[in-house]
């Protein structure tokens, strides 16, 4: 199979709302992004704005193995702003739709190849490579779809890109649409789908299954509205389960979506795949016990692929095999009895959603008095910020906190957050507890600790 990824998380991913990025933010994601090594890097579209065109500058002089692609609009001003940026290809895109070809341009059938005939002879005079993108493909009338394609390829595009621009394509019409335009012209096809229904990677797979060649995709799925296809679930897919080997680094995912969630403040799910942090999780005992003899048996492949740890959830589910894998992790090691009493004590606590393993630490020195204490703070201090839904709720909050046992000092604060809680806990676990309760109470949005950890045990006692 002989596949290519092309990244647009500076152009399309710009677009997700409420992110924006530095030039200097640009020029860290496509470094990273050519060190995992994509084949393509959409570098923005300049006439957005001053400094989109001016990063679109700086990055299109990035010594890069990905080829460079600027957007641009099937107009005379974008086609000039992507040649003046010196990058070699320009990624235009035209609507075809019924929908744009009346509501965004006003324009027939007839006009509209006119127009993109135009345009992509016009990058061809500039010596461009050209991808021409028939914006919403997958809801434009088939027969016109072959016939701008052809008029395209006539005039000199080098690749032809097919986005379902609004994510209502299902893996069987990508197929037929693949299908379809690959009878009709010659170059390269491009698929580039969105996940309005939650089928972008999907439909994403099965494009290039049925033979486009090509598939854009963002660092963890950003985009306008929910995004489009996430990069490290394409990759990982095409390794997994085509076993395509481009040399992508995909040990390099996690820490490529940690970058891009630093800056750009939009944070995958727990439950995300690959880069999520559950993706690696196991919980119910049956598949711990199961995990624990061979990890294939509940794993799509191995965490180390993308260099991940595999995870074992303790809680009231947990199984002895569990409990007993997580301390050994932490080299405590114990017998069958001292384990039964371990998960008895576990499972006496069934409303604690999350053991960490300080909570098992301390759980195993109570139960076993494993003279564990010189690794377990003496005394706690935390600042605890809180964020509430609204403002409505900062009196009742306030003075409930200030009833609290363990709550020293409460304030009212502005900015981010709304109220700050000077926190004394006998122990991490009860401050953990403390902190959980507080994250489930009605109104509290968000919460952040600081911790101050005084005195180690045992010298200090
Ligand atoms: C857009 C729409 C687009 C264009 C795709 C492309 C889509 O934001 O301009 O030009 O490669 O999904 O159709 O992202
Ligand atoms: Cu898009």
């Amino acid at each position: 199979m002989t596949v290519e990824l092309l990244d647009t998380t500076l152009r399309e991913g710009e677009q997700t709302p409420n992110v924006t990025m530095t030039i200097e933010q640009k020029l860290e994601i496509a470094e990273a992004l050519d060190e995992f090594g994509v084949e393509f890097i959409e570098l923005g579209h300049p006439v957005v704005s001053p400094d989109v065109r001016e990063a679109v500058h700086r990055l299109a002089q990035l010594d890069t193995n990905a080829a460079k692609i600027v957007h641009a609009r099937a107009h005379p001003d974008d086609i000039e702003a992507a040649h003046d940026s010196g990058a070699p290809w320009v990624g235009m895109f035209f609507g075809t739709s019924p929908l744009s070809l009346e509501h965004k341009f006003g324009v027939t059938q007839d006009e509209a190849l006119r127009r993109v005939r135009d345009a992509v002879a016009r990058a061809k005079d500039h010596d461009l490579s050209v991808r021409f993108t028939a914006e919403d493909a997958t809801r434009t009338d088939r027969d016109f779809l072959v016939q701008v394609s052809q008029v395209a390829e006539e005039a000199g595009a080098d690749r032809l890109s097919y986005p379902d621009t609004v994510g209502t394509a299902t893996p069987m019409s990508i197929t037929e649409l693949v299908k379809d335009v690959r009878n009709a012209v010659d170059v390269p096809i491009h698929v580039h789908c969105h996940n309005d229904l939650g089928l972008a990677t999907a439909n994403t797979l099965a494009g290039l299954e049925a033979g486009a060649q090509l598939a854009d995709v963002t660092v963890n799925g950003l985009g306008e509205r929910s995004g489009i296809a996430a990069l490290a679930e394409v990759a990982v897919a095409l390794k997994v389960l085509h076993g395509v080997d481009n040399g992508w680094k995909l040990a390099q995912l996690p820490t490529l979506s940690r970058i891009v969630e630093r800056i750009t403040g939009s944070f995958n799910s727990e439950n995300a795949p690959i880069v999520g942090m559950h993706a690696f999780t196991h919980k119910a005992g049956l598949h711990t016990r199961a995990v624990l003899k061979d990890p294939r048996t509940y794993e799509a492949f191995p965490p180390e692929l993308v260099d991940q740890d595999r995870g074992i959830a303790v809680d009231k589910f947990a199984g002895r095999e569990a409990v007993r894998a997580r301390l050994s992790a932490m080299n405590v090691e114990i017998n069958d009895e001292q384990l039964a009493d371990i998960l008895e004590a576990i499972k006496a606590r069934p409303q604690k959603r999350v053991f960490a393993d300080i909570d098992l630490l301390e759980i195993a020195d109570e139960v076993l008095d494993l003279e564990l204490k010189a690794r377990v703070p003496l005394e706690i201090e935390a600042i605890v910020q809180l964020g509430l839904g609204s403002a409505l709720h900062t009196t009742r909050v306030t003075r409930r906190l200030a009833a609290l046992e363990m709550v020293k000092e409460v304030y009212e604060i502005t900015g981010e957050d709304d109220v700050v809680a000077h926190v004394v806990a006998p122990s991490i676990a009860a401050l953990n507890d403390f902190i959980e309760e507080l994250r489930v109470s009605e109104g509290v949005a968000r919460t952040t600790t600081h911790l101050i950890l005084k005195g180690y045990g045992p010298d200090n006692h």
